[in-house]
Order: structure tokens, then C-alpha cells, then sequence
């Protein structure tokens, strides 16, 4: 079994959710902050068996678009980057990050 740790962004989590629903797939939505931004994204918690991660990968890919950040000026960002980021800059965000990890046991107790 694999545990796909999955950050998505807030606009795309409830398709996303219904899609892995659809497909007979739980989830766990915990909420969560990116460290570059400062805003706020979604954390999925997927427990997959081992033959269905490419197809829940698919899934979230269909289901996750990239889009841009103009990370403006004033924003928190700003306060932390100094010169760097004192200019509007234009940042790719998704559509999903996922780390595939190991499960080494899944117990309902
Ligand atoms: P954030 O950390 O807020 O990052 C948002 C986007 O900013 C990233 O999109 C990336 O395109 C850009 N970015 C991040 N750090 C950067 C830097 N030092 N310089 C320039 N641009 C930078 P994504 O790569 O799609 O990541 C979306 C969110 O996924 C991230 O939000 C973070 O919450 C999470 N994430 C991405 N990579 C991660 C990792 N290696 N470990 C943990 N979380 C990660």
C-alpha cells in the first residue's frame, strides 16, 4: 500500500475529491499553508494499494491545473525576500504536488 501525500491548490480540491469518490477512493483533506507563498492549499491524504497509484495519479492530474501567482507588492512574501521579490513576479503554482510514500502497515483498530 502507498500513502499519496498530495498538496493541490484550494480551487481544485472539490473536483478533485468527487473524482477519487467516483472512482471508489478515500481521502483525508487537511488544511495547509505553502512556505513560498503563505497562502493557503490542501493536503490530500490518499491510502491507495499499490496498483491503483498510477491510476490516482491520473486522476489528480486531470482533476489539478497549473496556474499563475502574481506575487505583488506588500504581499507577506515581500517582507521575507527583501530586493529580491520587491517587483511584481509572476510564480507557477501546481497543478499537484504528491509524494509517494511507504506504508508499512493500515489497521483499523
Ligand atoms: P508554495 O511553497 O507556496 O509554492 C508555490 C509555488 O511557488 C510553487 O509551486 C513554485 O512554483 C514556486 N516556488 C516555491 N518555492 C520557490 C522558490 N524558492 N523560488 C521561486 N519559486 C518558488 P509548486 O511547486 O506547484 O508547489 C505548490 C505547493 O506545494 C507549495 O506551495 C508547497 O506548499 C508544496 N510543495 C511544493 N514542493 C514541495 C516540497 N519539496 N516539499 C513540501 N511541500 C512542497
Amino acid at each position: 500500500m502507498k500513502l499519496l501525500l498530495t498538496i493541490v491548490q484550494d480551487a481544485d480540491v472539490g473536483k478533485l475529491e468527487q473524482a477519487l469518490r467516483e472512482q471508489g477512493h478515500q481521502s483525508t483533506k487537511l488544511a495547509s499553508t505553502g512556505g513560498f507563498l503563505r497562502e493557503g492549499n490542501t493536503t490530500l491524504l490518499i491510502g491507495v494499494e499499490d496498483r491503483d497509484v498510477s491510476s490516482v495519479k491520473e486522476i489528480i492530474h486531470a482533476n489539478c491545473r497549473e496556474r499563475t501567482k502574481v506575487v505583488t507588492a506588500g504581499s507577506p512574501l515581500h517582507a521575507v525576500e527583501g530586493a529580491f521579490a520587491s517587483q511584481p513576479m509572476e510564480v507557477p503554482v501546481g497543478g499537484a504536488i504528491v509524494f509517494v510514500l511507504a506504508v508499512e502497515s493500515f489497521d483499523r483498530l
